[in-house]
């Protein structure tokens, strides 16, 4: 088991290169014993810098794989992101495209004042499972009755929120590109010995040019619907309920 003192829980960069540069010079990143990378970390306008910044981190980097990550290379063409898809692997290559997709899907670090505790992306036992503020007590129990862990920390639907449920604490560490908080700015979480819910602010308008001179599809659309405005909180937790009910 891997003990920490404190771990940066980065989720949901989505190759937002600027947001995760700012990320990573914050004080409580660069001194973090572990930055956790909770998946979807690549599927984006920059997918080899932002790997190569987290690779860069050495042995203090962890990663989860997002389910962006794992289908890096095999979306259906009549997906809406399967051109995004396509360029994201052609950016990386085989061989760092096979690394993201090798990354495991959760894993525990022992961490100091909140003990056990579990990075996944979506939920425990599924990357595509959502996750919300709102998420019922009759859904939330057959997800978290198998989790031994005191602590669970997901991401995938881009809303921070940290909340108990029975003898869980249920964090959602929010999304550094693609935050839907009703503002701007790369959310984040801060593990050790609490649980600090992050926002760090970035100059959204120079990144915003830079992810339209990206050649990523539709830069144009993902620098104005992710980067330079954000759908609130409240609106995205209620259409991620509405789906989750759905299913
Ligand atoms: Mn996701």
């Amino acid at each position: 088991m891997t003990r920490a003192r404190t771990v940066a829980a980065l989720y949901d960069i989505h190759g937002v290169l600027p947001a995760l540069e700012a990320v990573l010079a914050e004080p409580d990143v660069r001194w973090a014993d572990l930055v956790l990378v909770g998946g979807d970390a690549v599927m984006g306008p920059f997918p080899a810098e932002t790997l190569e910044a987290l690779v860069g981190l050495g042995e203090r980097a962890l990663f989860v794989r997002g389910n962006t990550d794992r289908v890096l290379g095999e979306l259906p063409a009549d997906d809406p992101w399967a051109e995004r898809n396509a360029w994201v692997c052609a950016e990386l290559g085989d061989e760092a495209t096979a690394a993201v997709t090798a990354w495991p899907e959760s894993l525990a670090v022992e961490i100091d004042g909140l003990g056990q505790t579990l990075f996944c992306h979506g939920s425990p036992r599924s990357d595509t499972e959502i996750l919300t503020r709102a998420t019922p007590p009759e859904r939330l129990a057959p997800i978290l009755a198998e989790v031994r862990e005191p602590v669970v920390v997901c991401g995938h639907t881009h809303v921070q929120f940290d909340r108990r449920f029975e003898g869980t604490r249920l964090v959602n560490a929010g999304s550094l590109g693609m935050p839907y908080e009703g503002e701007t700015g790369a959310r984040w979480a801060l593990l050790g010995p609490d649980v600090e819910l992050r926002r760090t602010s970035y100059d959204v308008e120079a990144a915003a040019n830079r992810v339209r001179a990206s050649g990523l599809p539709g830069a144009d659309e993902f620098a104005e619907e992710y980067v330079l405005s954000s759908h609130s909180a409240q609106e995205a937790t209620e259409t991620f309920e509405g789906m989750a009910a759905e299913r």
